[in-house]
């Protein structure tokens, strides 16, 4: 029996993922929508800590400044008032077709400067809100055609957008990064910076990229046949993980945003690992101190009370999840199999601390690769000790 969720234990959610009323390409919603505010207030009741949400999550992508902020102040009463943090704001350059061909890198100037101004009204709203982290997806930003492009100014029209976004930020004093959000495709055919890589490189190549980091989500990582652990580790070493989307994804299929565990559960153990206890041999390597947030969709066949449900399963998996990496950690045989596996003493530099580059290639370790092939491993080992906890 896993205990209930607390504040302390930081979980959030975009309003998106629980108000999803499951209209899909092939069908129209399946159950009712409810206000922003009585969604934070259902999600501050089973035990969330903190929301999250787009600009049109909250109002209509036409609503004139009264209604903007009637609607933005209701929603922030009623997290103040049921002690919920708004821990992450984003914008939609999505969902009207003035985006279908993207925000920030459309083909059409003028659309580029409307989405670039929509960007920097959500940035301002952010703000307002107290969010610290301004996340940006870029679901629209890419092709379906090669021809349809040109790839080089589109990546100077991102790399633009981006640095005008983080400047502003700046110039305004914002306490705020923005963490962008890699997908390989869904909805476009190939979307721009389709993996975590991609946008650490775009990242490095910025004027502002020092509030630039990333925001990965285990399925988008997953339908680009990636490792999400991996992903999330990456980001760590370059000091990039900002922001976190957490959910669950069956192989290479459309993007599922299944409840957290309800794909890869085995991967799932070992995000929740990495996040909770850290690089195995690097107690000194950075951790990720942000906000849980889950980004997945309850199923269409669920109504609203399926809709909680799945929002608590989130929840309890990765409390779960922490438990069970914790005895992992701290079980004898996992810390014996780990010292027989080497995997501790990766940790230690090729190289001498001061041995010159000269006196490396004149020394001879007397090292014998026939001998060193023999060696044996015990990855298997290791992995069934993990497993073994994870089911035991
Ligand atoms: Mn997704």
């Amino acid at each position: 029996m896993v205990r209930q969720p607390q504040p302390e234990d930081r979980f959030s959610f975009g309003l998106w993922t629980v108000g999803w009323t499951g209209a899909d390409p092939f069908g129209i919603a399946s159950r009712p929508a409810l206000d922003p505010w009585e969604y934070a207030e259902k999600l501050a009741e089973i035990g969330a800590w903190g929301i999250t949400f787009h600009d049109n999550d909250v109002f209509a992508f036409d609503a004139d400044e009264a209604t903007k902020q009637d609607r933005l102040g209701r929603l922030k009463a009623a997290a103040d008032a049921s002690g919920l943090t708004i821990e992450m704001v984003t914008t939609n350059t999505f969902s009207h077709p003035v985006f279908k061909d993207g925000g920030l890198t459309s083909n059409d100037r003028s659309v580029r400067r409307f989405g670039l101004r929509k960007v920097l009204g959500a940035v301002d709203i952010a703000a307002e809100m107290g969010a610290t982290t301004f996340v940006m997806w870029g679901g629209r930003e890419g092709a379906e055609y090669d021809g349809s492009k040109d790839l080089y100014s589109a990546l100077d029209r991102y790399k633009e957008g981006l640095d005008t976004v983080a400047s502003y930020i700046k110039d305004k004093g914002y306490d705020l990064r923005i963490a962008l959000e890699p997908k390989p495709n869904e909805p476009r055919g190939d979307i721009f910076l389709p993996t975590v890589g991609h946008a650490l490189a775009l990242i490095a190549e910025l004027e502002h990229g020092d509030i630039v980091g990333v925001n990965p989500e285990t399925g988008h990582e997953q339908m680009a046949n990636l490792n999400y652990t991996h992903q999330l580790a990456q980001a760590l070493w370059s000091d990039k993980l900002f922001h976190i989307d957490l959910n669950g994804q069956r192989g290479l299929k459309y993007d599922q945003d299944l409840v957290f565990g309800h794909g890869d559960l085995l991967s799932a153990f070992f995000t929740v690992d990495l996040l909770e206890n850290g690089f195995v041999g690097r107690p000194d390597a950075p951790r990720f101190v942000g906000p849980k947030h889950f980004d997945y969709k309850p199923s269409r066949t669920e109504h609203l009370t399926g809709v909680w449900e799945s929002a608590k399963a989130c929840m309890s998996t990765y409390l779960l999840l922490a438990e069970k990496a914790k005895q992992f950690r701290a079980d004898q045989r996992v810390t014996e199999a780990l010292e027989y596996s080497g995997v501790t003493s990766l940790a230690t530099p090729t190289l001498d601390a001061g041995e010159s580059l000269a006196d490396f290639l004149a020394t001879d370790d007397g090292f014998d690769p026939e001998k060193a092939a023999e060696r044996d491993y015990g990855f298997v080992r290791l992995n069934q000790l993990a497993l073994e906890h994870l089911i035991g």
